[in-house]
C-alpha cells in the first residue's frame, strides 16, 4: 500500500516537473504551420515551413521556373499568388496565378514598294497585338480563377531587320525584311520590298523638274479629251505618281512637291511627300 502511494505521487510529481519545464506557451511559439504552393495545374510545386504568427517568405519562392511557353508566340508567367497570407495560423495552400501572353499578326506591312532608297522602312499596314489573359484571385461559379483579358496594340513597337532602306538596298533590288516584335529575336513576319527608281519622271529624260509635271498634265488633257495616248514600258508608273490608277493633276502637283524640295534639300524624299 505503501508503495502504491509512493507510485501516485511520483506521477503527481513528474507531472508538475513537465508542466514547468514545458509551459504551453513556448509550445504555441515553437508551432509551424505548412504552407503548400500550387503551380499553375494545382500541383504541389513547393511546400513553406511558416513559424505561427509570422507571415511567409513568398519572396524566397523562385516563380520563374513556371514561366513556359505554350508555343512559339505564347507563353506563360508567373502573375501573382491566389492569396498572400500576412500570417499563418494553421496550414495553407495557395496557388501560383499565370498571365498569359500571345502575340499575333493581324495584318502585314502594305506597302512594299518604296521610291527612296535611302531613309527608314515604313511599316505602313503593319497590325501587331499582344493578347494578354491574367488569372485573378477571384473565382468564377464553376470555381475557376477569372481570366481578365487585354489586347494591345504593338504595332508601332516593332523593329525591322534591316533597319533602313540603304542597308536592305545595299544587296540589291528585292531584299528581305523580317519585322520583330518588341524584346523577341524572332520576326513575326518576312517579306520583300522593292525599289522603284526614277518615280515621277514622266518624260523619261532622267531628271524629275517641272516638264514632268506639264508632261503629266499633257496626258491627262489627251486621256480627258478621248486621245489615243500610247506609253513605254514603265511609264504609266512613273506618271501616277499617288499609285492612285489614274493620270491627272494630283500627280502633276507631287511633282512640282518633289522639285520644289529638290531645290531646297539635299535628299528630297517621295515616301515623305507621298506620306503627307
Ligand atoms: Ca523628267
Ligand atoms: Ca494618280
Amino acid at each position: 500500500m505503501k508503495r502504491r502511494k509512493h507510485t501516485i505521487t511520483s506521477i503527481i510529481c513528474a507531472a508538475a516537473v513537465m508542466s514547468f519545464c514545458t509551459p504551453v506557451g513556448v509550445l504555441a511559439e515553437d508551432e509551424t504551420h505548412t504552407l503548400t504552393l500550387l503551380d499553375f495545374n494545382g500541383d504541389v510545386m513547393a511546400q513553406l515551413a511558416v513559424p505561427a504568427g509570422e507571415k511567409p517568405d513568398l519572396d524566397s519562392v523562385d516563380t520563374s521556373v513556371l514561366s513556359e511557353y505554350i508555343s512559339v508566340d505564347t507563353e506563360k508567367r508567373f502573375s501573382s499568388w491566389s492569396e498572400v497570407p500576412e500570417t499563418l495560423t494553421e496550414d495553407m495552400t495557395i496557388q501560383a496565378l499565370y498571365r498569359q501572353m500571345t502575340i499575333s499578326l493581324e495584318s502585314a506591312p502594305t506597302k512594299t514598294e518604296f521610291y527612296d532608297n535611302f531613309g527608314r522602312i515604313r511599316l505602313t499596314g503593319l497590325v501587331v497585338t499582344i493578347t494578354i489573359s491574367t488569372q485573378l484571385p477571384e473565382k468564377d461559379e464553376d470555381g475557376s480563377f477569372r481570366i481578365e483579358t487585354d489586347k494591345v496594340d504593338i504595332s508601332s513597337a516593332c523593329t525591322t531587320s534591316p533597319q533602313t532602306l540603304d542597308e536592305a538596298f545595299a544587296d540589291g533590288n528585292y531584299p528581305t525584311v523580317n519585322v520583330y516584335p518588341p524584346g523577341s529575336d524572332k520576326p513575326i513576319v518576312s517579306y520583300t520590298i522593292s525599289y522603284v527608281s526614277n518615280l515621277g519622271d514622266a518624260d523619261m529624260d532622267g531628271l524629275i523638274t517641272s516638264a514632268d509635271a506639264s508632261y503629266i498634265l499633257g496626258i491627262y488633257s489627251d486621256l480627258a479629251t478621248g486621245k489615243k495616248v500610247t506609253f513605254a514600258a514603265g511609264q504609266t508608273k512613273r506618271c501616277n505618281v499617288n499609285g492612285d490608277g489614274m493620270i491627272d493633276a494630283g500627280d502633276a502637283a507631287l511633282v512640282l512637291d518633289y522639285y520644289s524640295d529638290a531645290a531646297t534639300l539635299e535628299m528630297p524624299s517621295w515616301e515623305d511627300i507621298l506620306s503627307q
